[in-house]
């Protein structure tokens, strides 16, 4: 048999479940499942566009998120909403730097939500302890970049981009699509280097997916854990929750905790939040209960 160079051969499959993530310098255990609050300093997010566009709106927001219980705090400069266009990587620094510069060194480690590598190594070296993007490292170059790294990364599913995601998507099985490509995106960055603690991964909820997609990635979320890799779900004031209830979207709290919930039963390890004070009373209940088992 021909010797695979050792770059090109696969790590083994993750056999069990990781019990911790770690991102640069923290090790969080997954006992219990986390809470990543999401602070956007843009002008135009779906959920809080414009709210926190200044720098210190965005560290007072990230503050008050950490201080309702944020495991972690994502911090974003560019909407990914149905509909929304890219920002140019000066913009974007422009947005992101100074808010991590003031988060970082803190008690809580600072995600940074963005799919450009440039920006993925300047953050990094400026304390960012994990990169969430919803592009799945697919840009060249970014892989790279976190393997050059201790940062923990989350790789997101979406179908299309942004601008016409919500167009019409299709799939023959949304839950096995979705799977696969997660599988093989693990399994492209743990061949660069990346160990399994440091990934987590995300179906990417209403990222080219209709309601129906949404619910049965829902139903099924626990069939990603097979990757062995730490799950992340991410649903808070998003359309589907508002087509369900009939709510805008600051009235989506409820809905939001609920699915929150439902998402952490169905074996997320990791919850993407607006409303972390709700969401953590909610994870409590579902902790105590789980204990007692
Ligand atoms: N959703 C949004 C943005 N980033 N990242 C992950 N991993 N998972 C998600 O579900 C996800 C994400 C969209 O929500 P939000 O950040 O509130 O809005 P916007 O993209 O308009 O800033």
């Amino acid at each position: 048999m021909r010797d695979i160079p050792a770059a090109k051969r696969l790590p083994p499959p993750a056999s069990r479940l990781t019990m911790f993530l770690q991102c640069g310098k923290f090790r969080l255990p997954l006992v219990r499942p986390l809470i990543m609050g999401v602070v956007n300093i843009t002008p135009d997010s779906f959920s809080d566009g414009g709210e926190f566009s200044s720098t210190q709106a965005a560290v007072a927001r990230a503050r008050r998120l950490i201080a309702e219980g944020a495991d972690i705090i994502d911090v974003g400069g560019e909407s990914t909403r149905p509909g929304s266009r890219s920002v140019a990587l000066e913009e974007e620094r422009r947005r992101v730097l100074p808010v991590l510069e003031q988060l970082a060194g803190g008690a809580v480690p600072v995600s940074v939500d963005t799919q450009k590598p440039e920006l993925m190594r300047e953050v990094i070296t400026a304390g960012a302890a994990m990169i969430n993007d919803v592009n799945a490292l697919l840009a060249p170059g970014a892989v790279e970049a976190i393997a050059a790294s201790d940062a923990a990364v989350c790789l997101m599913h979406k179908k299309g981009a942004p601008a016409d995601m919500q167009a019409d998507p299709h799939y023959a099985d949304v839950v096995a699509e979705v799977l696969a490509f997660l599988t093989a995106r693990v399994q492209a960055v743990r061949a660069a280097g990346v160990a399994v603690e440091r990934i987590v991964i995300d179906p990417g909820f209403g990222f080219g997916k209709t309601l129906e997609h949404n619910l049965e990635l829902l139903r099924q979320l626990d069939r990603f854990n097979e990757t062995g890799v730490a799950v992340m779900a991410g649903l808070s004031r998003k359309s589907m929750l508002g087509r369900i209830t009939g709510r805008e979207v600051g009235e989506r709290v409820h809905a939001s905790v609920a699915a929150a919930l439902i998402a952490a039963q169905k074996g997320a390890r990791i919850v993407r939040v607006h409303d972390v004070a709700a969401t953590r009373d909610a994870l409590a209940v579902l902790e105590a209960v789980r204990r007692e088992g």
